[in-house]
This record gives structure tokens, sequence and C-alpha cells, in this order.
């Protein structure tokens, strides 16, 4: 079959990259041709991205993406981490854009909650509480006032790469401003919470195609008139395209930043349990349901390298992993989810402080810090499993394990033991393969529906399977 090459440019809460997909039916191979950092800017007023960095990044990649490919790029799409954006005016981007770890939505979440109480939210949004949801960091938004349009980060970037203003479902869906039941703009909500319905600019689907790059771009990348696509452009929900399930008994745990866990649903779920149980009801790529609960993830692991990095201590991932592999006394399994790790900072002393005030054992060692992170991570991460089955009525028989972290054997081994369940790990880079999927299926590359999709990943990439040890 015909093989059609496409760019992804995925931007993750810690690094970016910018991919080369080839397509085919039965074909599928990525090649990065560009990664990046991505690091939060402290400035005077709080937390920040730099998404001119980005931008900057992206096409510099999509410059390398089309001179390597001899057979021309057909087409690019972007996804990155959800709720964050720019504030537009005049077509031009009004401050710098905020980082959800910033503490300033605390104001927000008060100013929302007083005018819609949080049971009656997540009846509209379907999402579950987490402090940085786009409609509470808009509420404490001192230029929300004053701009003309809102834009999330994939849709900002599509906005230079095009010109188009539009506004891609998945990751609408994270704003707490969509209708959980229709998937359009909620305009009474709006109205209730004091924002604009002019803010917003008109939603897309997955699929759809948001328009050719400008003159400007296309001599900066080097392809007149190369196609932007729209995919799942909120990065979990490109990722959960790229977990290769392949039957109704899988859950996925899309583990990078954040350890996104759980299932894909054909409708939300949106009872009081699940509501209590801080599950979450996510657009997925055609139609379909994210029911899933964000668990801390690997931010705690790098968090904590960072910090030792500052204190002048140096070790590697793999290294400190083998050591951590190698502590054979029984460590602190403590609560990942406390709200103080979400911050930036001295994690190392957080972990410790939490530790004392629940009467647990503090890791002695670096060592056993780290062990202790991985399997309080694996309990977090078994109990939203058996949440998600027990929520969903669904049973789970196997997990599969997408992302940065899929590629540590000692968490995957800790999940497949504390879960009960066989693990399956891999792809690493299942939110680009889903990006460069929908592109492919949008180009006529590869047809059919999310598990035919899925069915081509399984053909043509190896996982890792870890059984559960007694
Ligand atoms: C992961 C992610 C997650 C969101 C968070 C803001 O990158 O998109 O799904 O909850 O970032």
């Amino acid at each position: 079959s015909k093989r059609h090459s496409v760019a992804a440019i995925d931007l993750g809460a810690s690094s970016g990259r910018v991919m080369v997909g080839e397509v085919g039916a039965d074909h599928l191979e990525l090649r990065a041709v560009a990664r990046f950092a991505n690091e939060p800017v402290r400035a005077s007023d709080g937390l920040h991205w730099d998404p001119l960095e980005l931008y900057r990044h992206a096409l510099s990649g999509l410059w390398t993406a089309a001179s390597s490919s001899p057979d021309g790029l057909e087409s690019v799409a972007v996804d990155s981490w959800a709720v964050d954006y720019a504030l537009m005016r005049a077509d031009r981007m009004m401050g710098v854009p905020f980082h959800y770890r910033d503490e300033r939505t605390a104001a927000g979440v008060e100013r929302i909650h007083a005018r819609v109480p949080f049971a009656e939210l997540y009846a509209r949004n379907g999402l579950q509480f987490l402090p940085f949801n786009t409609i509470y960091q808009l509420a404490a938004d001192g230029l929300a006032d004053e701009a003309e349009r809102m834009l999330l980060i994939p849709d900002l970037i599509g906005y230079w790469l095009t010109g188009q203003l539009v506004t891609e479902r998945t990751n609408a869906s994270t704003t707490g401003l969509l209708d959980v039941r229709t998937g359009e703009w909620d305009a009474e909500l709006m109205e209730r919470v004091g924002l604009r319905r002019s803010l917003f600019t008109d939603l897309i689907d997955p699929g759809a195609t948001i328009g050719a790059v400008t003159a400007e771009v296309a001599e900066q990348i080097g392809v007149p008139g190369l196609t932007v696509t729209a995919v799942g452009s909120h990065d979990t929900a490109s990722a959960v395209v790229g977990v290769p399930m392949q039957s109704d008994d899988a859950a996925y745990i899309s583990c990078g930043t954040w350890g996104l866990v759980g299932l894909e649903l054909d409708a939300p779920v949106l009872t009081d349990e699940a509501r209590d149980a801080n599950f979450t009801n996510e657009g997925g790529v055609d139609g379909r349901t994210r029911f899933l609960t964000n668990v801390m993830g690997t931010w705690l692991i790098s968090e904590t390298l960072r910090e030792w990095e500052r204190a002048g201590f140096n070790v590697s991932l793999p290294d400190i992993l083998a050591a951590a592999a190698g502590v054979t006394t029984d460590v602190a399994v403590f609560d990942v989810q406390d709200p103080r790790f979400l911050p930036p900072g001295a994690m190392p002393d957080r972990i410790a402080e939490l530790c004392d005030e629940q009467g647990l054992r503090a890791p002695a060692t670096k060592a056993e810090l780290m062990r202790s992170i991985v399997e309080s991570l694996a309990y977090a991460f078994g109990s939203a499993l058996d949440t998600a089955e027990r929520l969903a009525g669904r049973p789970i028989r196997i997990v599969h394990v997408v992302g940065g972290g899929s590629l540590n054997r000692l968490l995957c081994q800790a999940i497949a033991d504390r879960s009960g369940r066989p693990v399956l790990a891999g792809p690493v880079e299942a939110t680009a393969l889903g990006n460069v999927l929908i592109q492919g299926r949008t180009l006529g590359a590869v047809s059919g529906s999310l598990e035919d999709l899925r069915a081509i990943i399984a053909r043509t990439h190896d996982l890792a399977r870890y059984e559960p040890r007694a």
C-alpha cells in the first residue's frame, strides 16, 4: 500500500517533539526530527509557559521534517497538554500564557463554585475537579474581560501556522465549558460565570482540515501549502488513540508528567460515585469518552531529580532506578495525590514532610526515596484501576501503559504487582502515533474505527509484558 508522510508536533508538559510518521495500511513508523525541553518560567506575576519558544522549535522541526522526507510531507497536526490558553486581541496574544501549575487559580475556584456548585458543574461538564481547569483559570485572569478570543495551546500554534481561529473539541472538553452530553459549548454556563460567549471560537473535530500554512510559514519551513489537520489536540486524547487495546477488558495508563488512568467508553458516567471519586469524562476522538482520573505521574520523579541536581547531585534516571530496584527494605507508600505536590519545588522535602505527618518511615537514602515514589505511584494507579472498574461496571483484566513511563521497568512491574493484573507496556510515543494515525485516516492512508487503527499499532509495535507477582 502507498505510504504517506505526515508530521506530528507533540508538546508535552516537560518536553516537546516533532516526529515524522510514515503511515500505510500495514506500515506505521515514527522518526523524531526535533526534541526540546519545555520548562516553566517563573516571572514576577507567576508561572508561565513560553509558547513562542515552542513555536520556534515547531517551525525548525517542520523544516527538518520536510527536508528529510524525500516524498514530501502531506500534513501536520499539533497536540499539547490540556487546559492552558492564550488570550487574543486584534489577532495578537495578550500577555504570556500561564502554566496550569501556577497557584493563582485558587481564587478562580472559589468564584466559580460560588456561582455554580461543584455537583452542578459536574452534571453539566462531567469533569473531575482539578484546580486548573480552564474555567477556573479564566475566572482568575485579569485580562479575560479585555480579550476577544481564547485559544487553547494547540489551537494557538495552529493559528500561527494557518491564520485560522478554531477550537478542537477533545481539548475543549478540558475547559469545563463544554456540555458533556452534547459536546457543544455551554452558553448558559458561560453566562452564569460571567464569560462572554464570543471569547470562544467554533469547534472542530479530529480529522477535520484546519487549513493551509500561510505564505510566511511556507517560507520558513520550505513547504508551500502544507495542510494543517486537526487531531485529538489534547495530548491525552491522541495518547488514548495510540493505546493498542484489543478488547473491552483493557484499561490504560497514559504515563508521562501525569498518569492518566482509565477506560475508553461510549458514553459518560455522571454518577455521584464517579464525581466523588474524581473521575472525569473527557472528550475522545470519534466521540468516545475518556473516563479517567489524573494521578500525579512521573512529575514526582522528574521534580525529585531536578531538586537533587540543584543541590549538586547529578544522577541519570536509569542509574537511580537501578539503585531503587536494589532496595530490599519496605519503603513508605505515601499519598501521591496530596495537593502539595502540584507546584514545582522541593519534592524530597515535601515527601518527607508528608511521611512524618502520616506516621510513615520517611525514606532514608536517595535509592529508597526513588523506590518509595515508584511504589506509591503504582499503588495509586492500582487503586484508580479498581475504582474505574467499579464505576464503569466493566472488568479490567489487562492494563496498557503508554508514554514515557512505559520505559520504566521498575514502575511497570510494580503496577502489575500492586494492581494484580498483567501490564502491556508501550508504545512510548503513543501520543505521536495517535496524532499521526488520525492524520493518516484523513488522507486515506488508513481507514476504519479506532479499533482498526489500534490493530495497526499492535501489528507494528512490540510491547513488553509484565506478569503480576504474588
Ligand atoms: C497531560 C495533560 C493531562 C491534563 C494535564 C493538564 O499532558 O494533558 O491530560 O490533565 O496535562
